[in-house]
């Protein structure tokens, strides 16, 4: 069984990303610590799963998906160790369960939006994005994929790989060309690493170029994103932190470090505002971006007067 810091490693450095299959990592890691924990006190057990929690939230700040699949796990109830344990366990359980039916869900959902003969444009690795892709196909209808590189971590790659291995005929471009074959595009899709309250989407950067590119084409463009993409603490006001990696994945140390009046910026993410979505297809429904909000408190369960009350206790 892996252990902690190897897992938050592994999310960290990228081994393990995109915003669903981090949260599923996560889940499981709580689970196999705590099935690892060989004391008898409850109050070290609390201690020790909080402590793990702590690391695991700490490995990215932008998928939101991450602090709520820990949120869910750590829910669990129990008086003695193994009551808590076996709480916790089946919390993650279920949360992976879950996720993993929410993905396929959404694929039936969103197909419904591809005609046969489509010209689908997507970006990055989204598993909830290439499930509806893969749904449609499926469905036996005929179409094409465009999906960018995805510079500086070329997710793209992985993109067309699953693409290549379902059998669908895609073409690769590199990011500045998402301009260039709007002409050619029926329909964009893309995932989500979080959601606001008001409906913008953040996703991986490059994404809100290719909305703009696509709204200025009158090209439709829709999110595929499980519940727990949605982020509560939007409804607060908070802003979604957007991850700024190392700039060695943009530019080698030895050229960077030879022009002294040269910096590079690295963030990883970028926010799409809601005017330029289409729908986002979640596992309860295809949905307009403006209903985000409903999403949070109906589905999800925050309540905003809890929460307020809650930091104002803080
Ligand atoms: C991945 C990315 C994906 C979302 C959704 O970024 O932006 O589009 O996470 O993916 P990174 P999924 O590679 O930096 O993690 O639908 O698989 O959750």
């Amino acid at each position: 069984m892996e252990n902690v810091l190897e897992i938050a490693e592994k999310i960290r450095s990228m081994e393990i990303r995109g915003a669903g299959t981090i949260a599923r990592a996560a889940a499981e890691a709580l689970k196999s610590h705590a099935q690892q924990f060989d004391g008898t006190k409850i109050k070290e057990f609390n201690i020790q799963m909080s402590q793990t929690a702590e690391i695991l939230v700490a490995t990215r700040p932008t998928a939101v998906s991450l602090p709520n699949a820990i949120r869910m796990v750590m829910g669990y109830t129990g008086k003695t160790v193994d009551e808590a344990r076996t709480d916790l366990i089946r919390r993650a359980d279920s949360f992976i369960k879950s996720s993993k039916d929410a993905t396929r869900r959404i694929g039936a959902i969103g197909s419904k939006r591809i005609r046969d003969g489509d010209t689908i444009m997507t970006h990055c690795n989204s598993q909830a994005a290439l499930s509806v892709i893969a749904q449609a196909h499926k469905d036996g209808k005929d179409i094409n994929v465009i999906a960018t590189e995805s510079r500086p971590r070329l997710q793209g790659h992985l993109t067309i790989a699953q693409l290549n291995e379902l059998g669908i005929n895609t073409s690769l471009i590199v990011d500045s060309a998402v301009r260039y074959f709007m002409k050619d595009v029926d329909i964009v899709v893309v995932g989500a690493d979080a959601i606001t309250a008001n409906g913008s989407v953040i996703n991986k950067i490059g994404t809100s170029q290719l909305a703009l590119a696509a709204h200025e084409s009158r090209t439709n463009l829709i999110v595929a994103a499980e519940t727990y993409k949605f982020s509560p603490r939007t409804l607060l006001g908070e802003m979604v932190e957007i991850e700024e990696r190392d700039v060695l994945e943009v530019m080698d140390s030895e050229k960077l470090s030879a022009m002294l009046h040269v910096s590079v910026r690295n963030p990883a993410f970028d926010v799409t505002p809601p005017s330029y979505i289409d729908v986002i297809c979640t596992e309860v429904g295809a949905i307009s971006p403006e209903i985000s909000y409903i999403i949070i408190s109906d589905i999800l369960g925050w309540d905003l007067q809890d929460m307020l009350d809650e930091e104002i206790k803080a």
